[in-house]
């Protein structure tokens, strides 16, 4: 397992903080007007320089799996979770550096991080909108930096219409803002050919889930 001691990430992270490197500008940033008052913001490879920060969240995040009610059985929900509510540390400094970027820039504190682990194509995450909180009424944002395998964000507009799919490569950062929590829907969908397992950190303000 990767050895990252306090000394290496204190160093790391004041390093972070005064000219994060491997992070590029949030303003380089590709806006996508999408219908209803909802938009994306693109940037490939926003954290693809982070070295080996995929292996290391592999190794050191406590995923853990769910299970929840379908109709008459309880079924495992396909993929590894994480979740680090407000005020919990992350489990990396480039994460916190990501968080603090993204605040900034958007003028909105993100507080929390969920982590997802994709172990192969077979895992996936069904159509929905975050709506339980503030998402459901409101106009919001929601973050999310892929890493690892490539896998699509498909989304499609609740009332029906064109969908869009946003291929996510390592490093990749999609932002959802706008009324897209609740106008829109989104999903990772399972994929035939074989893939690699994908990170997705998804960070929110607080509120949303
Ligand atoms: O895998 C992703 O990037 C999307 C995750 C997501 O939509 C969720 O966990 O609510």
């Amino acid at each position: 397992m990767f050895e990252y001691g306090v000394d290496m990430v204190d160093a790391f992270q004041s390093s972070l903080f005064e000219s994060t490197p491997g992070l590029a500008p949030l303003t380089a940033a590709t806006r996508v007007p999408l219908t209803d008052g909802a938009w994306l913001d693109v940037l490939p490879g926003w954290l693809a320089a982070t070295g080996d920060l995929f292996t290391r969240l592999v190794d050191t995040v406590p995923w853990h799996a769910e299970r929840r009610q379908m109709y008459d059985s309880v079924v495992g929900v396909p993929r590894l979770l994480a979740f680090y509510r407000e005020g919990a540390p992350l489990p990396d400094p480039i994460l916190l550096a990501a968080k603090e970027a993204l605040s900034a820039h958007y003028a909105t504190p993100f507080v929390t991080a969920g982590l997802c682990l994709y172990r192969d194509g077979a895992d996936s995450v069904a159509w929905h909108g975050d709506r339980i909180g503030r998402g459901a009424h409101s106009d919001t944002f929601v973050a999310i930096v892929s890493l690892g395998a490539t896998r699509p964000l498909l989304l499609r507009p609740r009332d029906g219409g064109k969908s869009r799919r946003v291929p996510l490569a390592h490093g990749d950062l999609v932002v959802m803002g706008g009324s897209c929590q609740r106008t829109w829907d989104h999903a990772v969908p399972k994929v035939r050919e074989r893939t690699g397992a994908r990170i997705s950190v998804q960070f929110r303000p607080a509120g949303v889930r």
